[in-house]
């Protein structure tokens, strides 16, 4: 990446605000299921700063590409194997619901789309690529409402960032690569290993807080994860830090065991400041398919989460389901990792993800 491209990268942030988070219903005792692979004064009230959607742009489209190949060959496929008859008839929208409801678009969705072409086209002549052209823009519509960046609060000492998810989603991660996106705008940025599960936990984080130049809150394995919050956005105050980033466990047993855990956290973190946390970012492995409605209803539970970000684009990823995830629930998806770089880590942008999934191979603007 040039110079040029990391300055303009690093001049804006994303947005997102914390009215957009939905409320927490009645908790169950019901597993957390693992994927299977498992204040000061006045303005300014926000962060100008925004992650341009592609500092190095083909790259990182090529990359999301790759990673979605597996859903994107077999819609484009599918669809070609399909619209092979002149007309659009009953027979190829059964077939094509068929296909987007195996690529995890979500049967309500893909009902809507296949609902709209047929009433646009129906007894029409259609290519197959009309036909890849048309579901990568009604994929993009759906998407576009939640495509809201993350705010960082600039009022906030600090805007707290609480990282939850399920074990190996993604989180220390994703931490990394947001410290060194905010450190690179200028933000100072405090990082709290409140993952206390696990010894390699610790360590991980403090590899991340090495490479990207941010302390790290840390206590023994085993400590209380509360504690350990408490006393990092304690520090994080007196040190006039601008972020701080909380990482969690994912490794708990169960729902309600979890429950308690980040009802803790929330609790010591209000004591200080009752406005925080002010993000809770949802972290999602893109590999995991049907299972992340699952993490995002019980999440939603249990951690007010306020929005995601998916990881994994860049393997065998299951994308699709990020179209079902934004029809049902509505959440801002803030932003998509595709590699476990400093650099993989890019703000969420509709149309290029809708193309990549479709497998239109047309480069971004
Ligand atoms: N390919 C790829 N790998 C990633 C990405 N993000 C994270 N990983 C890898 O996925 C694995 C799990 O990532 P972590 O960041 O440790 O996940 P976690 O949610 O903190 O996991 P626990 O602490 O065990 O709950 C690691 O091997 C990461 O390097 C990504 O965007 N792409
Ligand atoms: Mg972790």
């Amino acid at each position: 990446m040039s110079d040029t491209d990391k300055e303009s990268r690093v001049k804006k942030w994303f947005k997102g605000r914390r009215s957009d988070q939905n409320t927490a219903s009645e908790l169950d005792t019901d597993k957390v299921a693992a994927p299977a692979p498992e204040q000061p004064t006045a303005p300014p009230a926000e962060s100008e700063d925004t992650i341009e959607p592609a500092p190095d742009k083909t790259s990182f489209f090529t990359r999301l590409k790759s990673g979605l190949s597996r859903s994107s060959s077999k819609i484009s496929d599918g669809v070609t194997g399909i619209f092979t008859k002149a007309k659009l008839d009953e027979t190829s929208i059964e077939e094509l619901e068929d296909l987007l409801i195996t690529a995890d678009l979500g049967v309500e969705t893909v009902a809507k789309i296949t609902a709209k072409l047929s009433a646009e086209r129906f007894d029409k002549a259609i290519t197959a690529d009309e036909v890849k052209k048309f579901v990568a823009d009604e994929v993009a519509t759906i998407l576009a409402p939640c495509t809201k960046p993350l705010t960082i609060e600039t009022h906030h000492k600090p805007h707290v960032i609480l990282i939850v998810g399920v074990n190996g989603s993604g989180k220390t991660t994703t931490i990394g690569k947001m410290a060194h996106l905010l450190s690179q705008q200028g933000h100072r940025v405090m990082l709290a290993a409140g993952d206390t599960f696990r010894a390699a936990a610790i360590e991980q984080l403090k590899i991340w807080g090495e490479r990207v130049g941010a302390p790290v809150v840390a206590s023994q394995p085993g400590a209380d994860a509360a504690g350990l919050a408490f006393d990092a956005l304690k520090r994080a105050n007196q040190e006039a830090y601008d972020v701080l980033l909380i990482d969690t466990a994912g490794r708990l047993q169960n729902k309600r065991d979890l429950m308690n855990e980040l009802e803790k956290v929330n609790r010591v973190l209000k004591k200080q400041d009752d406005t925080a946390p002010h993000s809770v970012l949802l972290v999602l492995d893109a590999t995991t398919g049907q299972n992340a409605i699952n993490q995002v209803s019980v999440f939603k539970q249990v951690a007010d989460v306020t929005g995601l970000v998916m990881t994994k684009l860049d393997g065998t990823a299951r994308g699709g389901i990020l179209v079902a995830l934004a029809a049902k629930f509505g959440l801002p998806i803030h932003a998509i990792g595709v590699g476990e770089g400093i650099d993989d880590f890019q703000a969420f942008d509709p149309q290029q993800f809708a193309q990549a999934l479709v497998g239109i191979s047309e480069t971004p603007d």
